[in-house]
């Protein structure tokens, strides 16, 4: 397949309840999406960076300046491509997973699109639903955390993360706890505790959690290690893991029972499978992170999230938890589950006018 052509594309998208975390607070997406145009027909990709460098180095405006000027230039100029074959064309380009994604996931709807398969069957697919989580931010009080639990589980969520930092753990995991008695339930800190926290983090042994998710810096593997040692809970690594080596890796050291896996934070959905075959190999469950996705990311989560390694509920809401108005027809809850797209490619269209609507800028960049 020649690349003809590679269309940077912002929108911006309302989310319809502010997302806080100990990262900073989210109340407008500020998607990147590529669209991948060849001879044979076009792909989407998004890119899942976020408006600030809080959850990993990567930001919305550096991505897009590293896809201009660093990335599309090496795809542009291979002669033939293949999904398989984007990571490589990047490879000389350091960091930048969740940019490589995008193109890497827009090449693989295009390619799969042509050839007339799902990229659930692509990767490996095993089942035809997914068990839906939702991730709760951090709240002002604890009656409205009990609140918005409330009306997710309410909505068929089978699982709830919540999200915690120092000074807001203990106190609203207890609270809902005793409210909505042994639901399916977590925490994750993106890395906002320290190895001295230790004691702290112990009091939450008390509860039951399926798992702590990212309680250290993404670089104190050690740190988490020697943790796991004095926690009942089980560590989940999500910052931390960067490729299927560093999950080895990590794996190894005992620094993680479980792993969170985001295809962006991995350099894409092919990097993401093979996360997922370490993993599976070495007997540790996984499921899938997510990052505020449009219905385009969203649709090739629940792609990821049907391989048979994902026995957890991941982070996969329907559009609504998100978005009043998603850029493809929305995801909806079935009895806490989502339907895996069956069509070709990532299975899903975006939808024009909402597209045109809520577009700040756009770019086509040629192969010459
Ligand atoms: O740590 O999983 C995280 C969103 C942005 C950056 C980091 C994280 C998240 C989420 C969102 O938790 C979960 C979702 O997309 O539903
Ligand atoms: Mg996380």
């Amino acid at each position: 397949m020649k690349l003809t052509g590679v269309e940077l594309r912002r929108v911006h998208l309302p989310l319809v309840a502010p997302f806080r975390t100990g990262l900073g607070e989210t109340s407008v997406r500020d998607a990147l999406l590529v669209r991948i145009l060849t001879p044979d027909g076009e792909g989407w990709g998004e890119c899942t960076a976020m408006t600030e460098p809080t959850y990993t180095s990567e930001y919305v405006d550096g991505a897009h300046h590293v896809l201009r000027h660093h990335l599309l230039p090496r795809l542009l100029a291979q002669p033939e491509l293949t999904a398989e074959g984007v990571g490589p064309a990047l490879a000389a380009v350091m960091g930048h997973p969740m940019a490589k994604c995008a193109l890497e996931m827009g090449v693989l709807d295009a390619e799969l699109r042509a050839t007339g398969v799902s990229l659930a069957d692509h990767l490996g697919a095993a089942r035809d639903t997914v068990e839906a989580g939702v991730a709760v931010g951090l709240a002002s009080s604890i009656p409205e955390l009990l609140d918005t639990v409330g009306r997710y589980l309410d909505a068929g969520y089978r699982r709830v993360k919540l999200k915690i930092q120092p000074g807001w753990d203990v106190e609203p995991v207890r609270a809902v706890r005793e409210r909505f008695g042994d639901v399916a339930l977590h925490v994750d800190a993106n890395g906002g505790y320290r190895p001295g926290d230790t004691q702290q983090l112990r009091r939450l042994d008390a509860f039951a959690l399926l798992m702590i998710e990212q309680p250290f810096a993404a670089d104190e593997l050690a740190a988490h290690a020697e943790l796991a040692r004095h926690l009942h809970t089980p560590i989940c690594l999500d910052e931390s893991i960067t490729s299927a080596a560093s999950a080895a890796f990590a794996i190894s050291t005992g620094a993680a029972a479980i792993v969170n896996i985001k295809a962006p934070r991995v350099g894409g959905y092919l990097e993401a499978r093979r996360v997922h075959d370490v993993c599976a190999r070495a007997g540790v469950p996984v499921w899938c992170g997510g990052m505020l996705e449009t219905g385009l990311g969203r649709a090739a989560n629940l792609a990821l999230a049907a391989l048979p390694g994902f026995t957890l509920p991941g982070d996969l809401s329907a559009s609504d938890r998100y978005y009043r108005t998603d850029i493809t027809p929305p995801f909806v809850l079935r009895n806490g589950y989502l339907d895996v797209p069956t069509r070709p490619g990532l299975g899903v269209d975006v939808i024009g006018d909402v597209v045109e609507a809520c577009t700040t800028s756009v770019e086509l960049v040629g192969s010459d």
